[in-house]
């Protein structure tokens, strides 16, 4: 159902149906899996250009792992392991050449639900006490977005020390992601945190945490996470419900997208599972490091100039099939003779098609399609979240830093001021609700845009805010 091919109020009615409709299955906001579709304008049958990216998906499939030092894997000479919980039961046995006794560390990532689970595992605490510490190093050799939480499932008892690093630039240099200890301060004298402490302000901190360290109960607890969906959270509500307003904060925060991308992940182990503050130093075979599987979930980053992105198994690499005439493995840069203006991110903005920002052909100015500008909303191409003309900000809000962000009145808050800042009596929520009203603003922009261009735009101009109010 596209509102363009309709005329006058008719369509109005159907746009404001199908906007309603979005309101209530807000899953549907922001796919942002078309990166282009066909449209009439008056000029005839155009293309119409959108922000896209790829599906999310699992991403271990397309890892290279190494391990340091590069030897520590177990089998060679081959050993026996004895229990954490008891060190008279030792029945685990690693012999790297035999293959239903070797635990090399593809084991992490093959398919698991099979019975009993395949793991890698490293070789035991014979040096202690010297630390035994094993670097196990994920790469993608492509930039990639995480979309859920890292698991990491161990079948040794979990790491009393474990630090989990991150690369956004292919390995050349790390920073923490997150800390993990059985005692945070003892460990990296830091306090430790759960992820729950965390809020909108504070989202970016690198925390420890030792809610996965705990130790006998390993059994039952053998899970290890970074937790995106949590942090997400923070500002799509706890369903993920409002994607809307996360979409809006990456897009207008940087630091906020680069946390959840990388090149790389490391997983520093530091120190085993002990089970108890004495390591036994007559049964070193009960401490050593098995992990059994590794969850990394996310998207390639093409900078929302791709749909698609697609493993080339000779350079054994991913990369953007890129479109908007971009090119490079994250489409960072414009084709050649389509530098006619810099080249520039897609934006999330305005919800649900975003905007592309196409890169056009160097001998052409800016595009100008059909007279829009003249109407006050033809910058999408920019990013452009507000515009005094249109009122996009709400609530009194004025436009600042050359239009991309809205500056609230006082009380008000939210991408375009459309939520009140909590106030008053009774209980303040601190995560955006679902039922915002008027978030879907934008929404409505972009349904009624097309139909603002020409004389009986200039005429809807006047009826929008009757039919928005309707709406809200
Ligand atoms: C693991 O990597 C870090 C750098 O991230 C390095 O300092 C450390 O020596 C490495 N440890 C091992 C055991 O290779
Ligand atoms: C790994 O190799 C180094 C030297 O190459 C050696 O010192 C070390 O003992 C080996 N470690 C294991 C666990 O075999
Ligand atoms: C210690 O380890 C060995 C195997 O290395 C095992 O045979 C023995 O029973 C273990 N327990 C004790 C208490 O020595
Ligand atoms: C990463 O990809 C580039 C090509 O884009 C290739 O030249 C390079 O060798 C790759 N690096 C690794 C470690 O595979
Ligand atoms: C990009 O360039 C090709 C020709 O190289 C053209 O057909 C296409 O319409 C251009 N625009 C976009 C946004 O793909
Ligand atoms: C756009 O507006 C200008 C005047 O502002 C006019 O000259 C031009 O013909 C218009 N273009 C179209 C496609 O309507
Ligand atoms: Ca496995």
């Amino acid at each position: 159902m596209r509102c363009p091919a309709m005329l006058t109020l008719q369509a109005v009615c159907v746009c404001v149906s199908v906007c309603v409709a979005m309101q209530q299955y807000p899953a549907a906001w922001g796919h942002y899996d078309v990166c282009k579709s066909q449209i009439y304008t008056e000029e005839g049958l155009t293309w119409d250009y959108m922000a896209c990216q790829p599906e999310a998906t699992v991403m271990t499939k397309y890892l290279t792992v190494s391990l340091d030092p590069p030897n520590i894997t177990c089998g060679d000479p081959p050993e026996t392991y004895c229990t954490l919980e008891n060190p008279y039961m030792c029945n685990n046995e690693c012999d790297a050449s035999t293959d239903e006794l070797a635990h090399p560390s593809e084991l992490m990532f093959d398919f698991e639900g099979r019975n009993p689970t395949t793991f890698w595992q490293s070789s035991s605490w014979k040096k202690y006490p010297k630390p035994l510490e094993v670097n196990i190093t994920l790469s993608w050799n492509k930039t990639i977005e995480l979309t859920d939480d890292i698991v990491i499932t161990f079948e040794s008892g979990r790491p009393e020390q474990m630090l989990l690093e991150k690369s956004l630039d292919y390995g050349k240099t790390w920073i923490p992601y997150q800390f993990y200890a059985t005692d945070c301060l003892d460990a990296f004298t830091m306090d430790p945190k759960t992820v729950n402490e965390l809020t909108q302000r504070t989202l970016l901190d690198i925390i420890c945490t030792e809610d996965y360290s705990r130790g006998y109960v390993w059994k039952y607890d053998k899970t290890v996470r970074f937790e995106i969906k949590d942090r997400f959270a923070l500002f799509a509500g706890l369903q993920l419900y409002n994607m809307a307003s996360l979409y809006g904060q990456l897009d207008t925060t940087r630091n906020l997208r680069d946390f959840f991308t990388v090149t790389d992940l490391r997983i520093r182990l530091l120190k085993p599972a002990t089970g108890s503050t004495m390591v036994d130093e007559n049964n070193l075979s009960r401490y050593f490091y098995a992990i059994s599987d590794i969850k990394v979930q996310g998207r390639c980053k093409c900078n929302l100039h791709s749909n698609s992105c697609v493993f080339d198994k000779d350079k054994g690499k991913l990369g953007c099939e890129c479109e908007h005439n971009t090119t490079g493995p994250d489409c960072g840069r414009c084709k050649r003779h389509y530098h006619g203006r810099p080249w520039s991110v897609g934006s999330y903005l305005p919800i649900p098609k975003g905007t592309a920002n196409i890169c056009i052909h160097s001998s052409h100015g800016p595009v100008h399609r059909a007279n829009a500008s003249s109407l006050g909303v033809a910058n999408r191409n920019q990013a452009h979240v507000c515009d005094n003309a249109m009122l996009l900000c709400q609530n009194g809000g004025t436009c600042h830093h050359h239009h991309k962000r809205c500056h609230c009145a006082t009380g008000f808050t939210g991408i375009l001021c459309e939520r009140e800042r909590c106030q008053g009596p009774g209980p303040c929520e601190e995560y955006p609700t679902s039922g915002q009203p008027c978030l879907h603003h934008p929404l409505l922009f972009h349904y009624l845009y097309p139909l603002l261009l020409g004389p009986p735009g200039l005429l809807l101009t006047l009826l929008l805010p009757l039919v928005v109010i309707r709406v809200c």
